[in-house]
């Protein structure tokens, strides 16, 4: 982050302005003083987030792993990416906080408190892969605007909470239900309060699936203020900006949710396949559902040095979105054999799968290790990049590590 220098030459109602209160002692403010408050904070002290962590974008908070950080069975906050669309939310009151349901499709409207919600339905929890649909955008060519992620818009960390379908069946939904929107707590970059950062939805049956959840703790713990604090929706298998965080209402919609980055080229990609940089209307852009098979090597990290002769073991993650993993295989000879690597199940349904396995290397040299994830309909990853779209999304392209035998 980039020092702000101007800031020495603005006026006191300036710096009040940005603080949001007046500097009680601005008039004994040494001269060309740079206010600590006003200085860039720093987001891994900020978010608890590891060094190694990648900082993409800081209006909004955007932040990315590496693939070797996302080595543990279950992502702890410090590995996990950070996804915002705009100003996380201040001054938060757990003791106030509520959701509403509402929407044409509920009975009647209802707002719970977070201890209503915990106390009156049972608790659930999961292991759950979110995946940012535009993980993987920054190798798309020609270059897709936004955050340039590489591989680390990922995590599958342990939610906790109530069923979103016990919920809505408290408060009655009718059967022309089609959709569910959210609608959260945080503001939008232009600090305008009419206009939301981004309120999306799914489908009513994801949302009626077990696994939907109205969490409030992650990994056992209160959910870290990025990721959602006091309360998220948590779709696993679906690009995670069906995931709301901040979370104060869920309309339940009796047409396709119409919110903040429903339509146009958000989440959206071409209906059909298109050649690289061709411009697609509207009306021939199809939402983003389940997330296609993807899987990462998380150890060792790509440039290991190994001993000649000695075996490497490779570790890493797979997951298919709503399907299982049924096959994961790694090649050492840029993809001309593939060879099995030993695959576990999932814990539970849509948290990804752990793979790994033992290879020789017949001489000294460099190697790549390349790894391919086939779902349980019969898809693979592509090795190459998969088919372009305007925002740069689904690139489930194998991921692959270089090696040294040395
Ligand atoms: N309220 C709210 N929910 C949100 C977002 C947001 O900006 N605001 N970002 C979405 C997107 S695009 C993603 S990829 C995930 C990121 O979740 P994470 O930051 O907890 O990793 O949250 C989703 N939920
Ligand atoms: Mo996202």
């Amino acid at each position: 982050m980039e020092r702000r220098k101007f800031t020495q030459k603005l006026s006191l109602a300036t710096m009040a302005g940005i603080l949001g209160t007046e500097v009680v002692f601005g008039h004994k403010m040494p001269q060309n003083y740079f206010p600590v408050g006003l200085q860039d904070p720093d987001p891994f002290k900020l978010f608890n987030k590891d060094k190694e962590m990648v900082v993409l974008n800081d209006k909004p908070w955007n932040m990315e792993a590496k693939a070797h950080l996302l080595n543990d069975d279950i992502t702890p906050n410090k590995y996990m990416f950070i996804r915002n669309n705009g100003k996380i939310p201040e001054n938060i009151d757990v003791s106030t906080w509520a959701l509403t349901i509402d929407g044409e499709s509920v009975k009647n409207p209802k707002t719970y408190t977070l201890d209503e919600l915990k106390q009156r339905f049972t608790k659930h929890t999961y292991q759950l892969t979110l995946e940012c649909g535009g993980n993987g955008r920054s190798e798309f060519n020609p270059p897709a605007k936004g955050n340039q992620w590489t591989v680390g818009a990922v995590s599958c960390a342990e939610w906790t909470g109530v069923r979103l379908r016990d919920v809505l069946e408290d408060v009655g939904i009718n059967p022309d239900a089609v959709y569910i929107g959210y609608h959260a707590a945080d503001t939008h970059l232009s600090g305008d309060p009419r206009k939301e950062p981004i309120s999306r939805g799914v489908p009513i049956a994801k949302a009626m699936q077990n696994e939907t959840l109205l969490a409030f703790s992650m990994n056992g713990e209160d959910i870290p203020l990025a990721h959602g604090f006091p309360l998220r929706l948590v779709c696993g298998g679906w690009p995670a900006s069906t995931s709301g965080k901040w979370l104060t209402r869920i309309s339940v919609r009796n047409k396709v949710h119409d919110g903040e980055k429903m339509g146009g080229s958000s989440y959206r990609v071409p209906c059909e396949t298109v050649a690289p940089g061709t411009k697609v209307d509207d009306e021939n852009m199809c939402i983003i559902e389940s997330m296609p098979v993807k899987s990462l090597i998380t150890f060792p990290k790509s440039g290991a040095l190994i001993k000649n002769g000695q075996n490497l073991q490779i570790n890493g993650h797979a997951w298919a979105g709503e399907l299982e993993v049924s096959k994961m295989e790694y090649s050492i000879d840029f993809g001309s054999t593939w060879h099995n690597c030993s695959l576990k199940e999932s814990s539970n349904r849509l948290a990804w799968q752990h793979f790994k396995a033992s290879i020789s290397f017949p001489k000294k040299g460099y190697y790549e290790v390349w790894a391919r994830a086939t779902d349980s309909q019969g898809q693979s990853q592509p090795m190459v990049l998969p088919g372009w779209n305007p925002k740069g999304y689904l690139n489930n392209a194998c991921h692959r590590i270089a090696v040294k035998m040395v």
